[in-house]
């Protein structure tokens, strides 16, 4: 018996809305749905019972699928033949806590040859879903170009109506930055839904990206991302990041110290970025040294990255970037305990943390990597004992605020000689204990995902993103399928495994979400969102007035799809940049 919530209801009624509006509007149709295998005129996607990847699966990978509904046999068909492929049951039924759903799963994973097929179950008849080599490609490709899409200061256009002026070039020293005056500069990513631009979320997005680009060259050194450096001496996916990276160097003072962001003193209202006429301020402390040591290391770390990646495409611009991250290491080095809270009249976001030792650490050994000077080495072995527990170094999956992560993996990945041999042994077994702890997590979750109950916060599809990341990395120091299979699990229930049957990535898959809190989403009279953007997800703990109206569930329940609702369906830099780096590796 098929029992359909509230929200799942609304969340068909949305959606119906949207195709009524598309029906009217050729360019209101996102290509994904002209050209859906899926997509019939009269029928509008509907919640199935039984959920998994909409995008489908790589042919020799496992493939588990969930089930709502009860049910004592699965039975599979090619869906060009009729063809029964595989008959079976699925596994006993359980509680899965994270959801309070009663699930069963199919493991499909016998099934290896490309096509399209459909599950039917006692109660209920599967979407198709796809088996093949490339079911992973458009998404890297579509995930990433959203950044050309949160471009701010240029012209952007990414096809389909999907477009805007350009942005935000109205600069000035708030009184706070210890400047005053107009200042020229432009470029960055708007962070989220907003158009503030911060350099502290801009440091993890923009370093994991070029983690992406050290890491994963295979899969997307010769992406074609249409954007307006295509054909360029760079290649597209280093001149994407360049637009932020670029903005984050004019936040650098002369002194080598970085401002915390730009952004006006109040969020705009839900206007398209050319609209906003708000000064954009470029904001301080408040007082002397006015810059923050979080924000400081940040673009220490993400420059000195910077350094190894541009140098074979220009390096002069390479240069500059070390130039840069050690001029930015000094000034953190000096003023270690520097911390970000938004000043008396600022009421934009915050990412005021309170603990820089994670920022500095990573600093230090992507400027290790990058220089192999003892000095960084030394700074990075005197400084990682913050991490020492019980049980060897904390490890846990990098997130805006702690990038202690990041730093104890590229200490171990820079194979330069006169590393600690012991510190190298630690980081492994560490990195691989926390990594065998997720592929549990993975193992107990009716849906899939590695998170823990306590995951759930906001932008927990961020941090199911950063925690296949993690996995992937843990898998380089200590080879194990396991890590790399868990890894792709938590793609599975982003794009579908999950308790909505929703993809989490606009224009991604047969039943996107629909309603990001998101500006240009909402002001450009398009029904369907920007595309390849990422929703924050669910969220245990209500921080915004939709989501406090929703009724107390278990955790990845607590989730609306509503513009309104930030703490629970936002965009951001951040949340889209792992699973960049996770469709990567998909690819690879
Ligand atoms: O749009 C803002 C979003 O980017 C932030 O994440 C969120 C929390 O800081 O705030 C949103 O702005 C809201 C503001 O905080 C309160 N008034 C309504 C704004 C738009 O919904
Ligand atoms: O991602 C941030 C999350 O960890 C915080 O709990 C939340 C409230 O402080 O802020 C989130 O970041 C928002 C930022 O402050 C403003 N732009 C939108 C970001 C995503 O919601
Ligand atoms: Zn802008």
């Amino acid at each position: 018996m098929c029992q359909i919530t509230f929200e799942e209801y609304t969340g068909l009624m949305q959606r119906r809305d949207f195709l009524k509006v598309a029906a009217g509007s050729a360019a209101a149709l996102p290509t994904l749905w002209i050209n859906s295998k899926w997509a019939t005129a009269e029928a509008a996607p509907e919640d199935s019972p039984i959920v998994f990847n909409q995008l489908g699966y790589l042919p020799n990978a496992p493939k588990l699928i969930t089930l709502r509904t009860p049910s004592t046999k699965s039975t599979v068909r090619a869906v060009s033949s009729g063809v029964i492929v595989l008959q079976g049951k699925p596994d006993e039924p359980r509680d899965d806590a994270a959801s309070g759903d009663r699930i069963q799963i199919c493991d499909l994973s016998a099934i290896r040859k490309p096509g399209m097929y459909v599950l039917e179950t006692d109660a209920a008849k599967s979407a198709p879903f796809e088996i093949g080599n490339d079911v992973y490609r458009h998404a890297l490709w579509l995930t990433m170009r959203g950044y050309y899409g949160q471009r701010c200061g240029c012209n952007v256009d990414l096809g389909n109506g999907y477009s805007h002026h350009a942005c935000h070039l109205n600069a000035e020293f708030h009184t706070t930055s210890g400047k005053s005056g107009p200042y020229k500069n432009h470029g960055g990513w708007h962070d989220a839904g907003d158009y503030g631009r911060y350099i502290v979320n801009s440091g993890i997005s923009t370093g994991t990206l070029l983690w992406t680009w050290e890491m994963l060259n295979g899969a997307v050194g010769k992406l074609d991302l249409k954007i307006p450096e295509s054909g360029g001496k760079v290649p597209d996916f280093l001149a994407e990041i360049r637009w932020n990276l670029d903005w984050m160097l004019t936040l650098q003072d002369a002194d080598g110290g970085v401002w915390h962001k730009q952004t006006s003193e109040n969020f705009c209202g839900f206007i398209m970025p050319q609209d906003d006429h708000l000064v954009s301020y470029v904001i301080g402390t408040g007082s002397a040294p006015y810059k923050s040591t979080c924000a400081t290391a940040d673009l220490a770390a993400v420059a000195a990255i910077a350094a190894r990646c541009y140098g074979p495409y220009d390096d002069a611009y390479a240069r500059n970037c070390l130039e840069a991250a050690r001029r930015a290491y000094a000034w953190a080095s000096k003023n270690p305990n520097v911390t970000f809270q938004n000043p008396e009249s600022i009421r934009t976001g915050e990412y005021g943390d309170t603990d820089c030792r994670d920022e500095m650490l990573w600093a230090a050994a992507e400027l290790w990597r990058t220089t192999g000077e003892e000095q960084y080495r030394k700074a990075f072995e005197t400084s990682v004992s913050y991490l020492r527990t019980d049980n060897g170094l904390r490890v846990k999956a990098p997130s805006w605020n702690d990038l202690s992560a990041f730093a104890l993996w590229t200490y171990a990945l820079a194979h330069r000689k006169g590393a600690s041999i012991e510190l190298l042994e630690q980081i492994r077994d560490s990195s691989v204990h926390e990594a065998e702890r997720l592929v549990q997590n993975s193992r107990e979750n009716g849906y899939g995902n590695s998170l823990s109950l306590a995951d759930y916060v906001w932008g927990s599809n961020g941090v199911a993103g950063n925690q296949s990341l993690q996995l992937i990395v843990t898998d380089r120091l200590q080879k194990n399928d396991d890590f790399r299979l868990a890894a792709a699990e938590n793609l599975h229930y982003l794009i579908g495994r999950n308790c909505f049957d929703l993809s989490w990535v606009t224009q991604l898959g047969r039943n996107p979400f629909q309603h990001p809190h998101h500006r240009p989403s909402a002001a450009d009279n398009i029904a369907a969102p920007w595309p390849g953007l990422l929703s924050g997800g669910p969220n245990g703990r209500p921080g915004d007035r939709v989501a406090a109206s929703l009724p107390k569930r278990p955790p990845m329940q607590m989730y609306k799809d509503d513009q309104a609702a930030y703490s629970l369906n936002e965009i951001a830099i951040n949340w889209n940049a792992p699973l960049v780096f996770l469709l990567a590796s998909l690819n690879s």
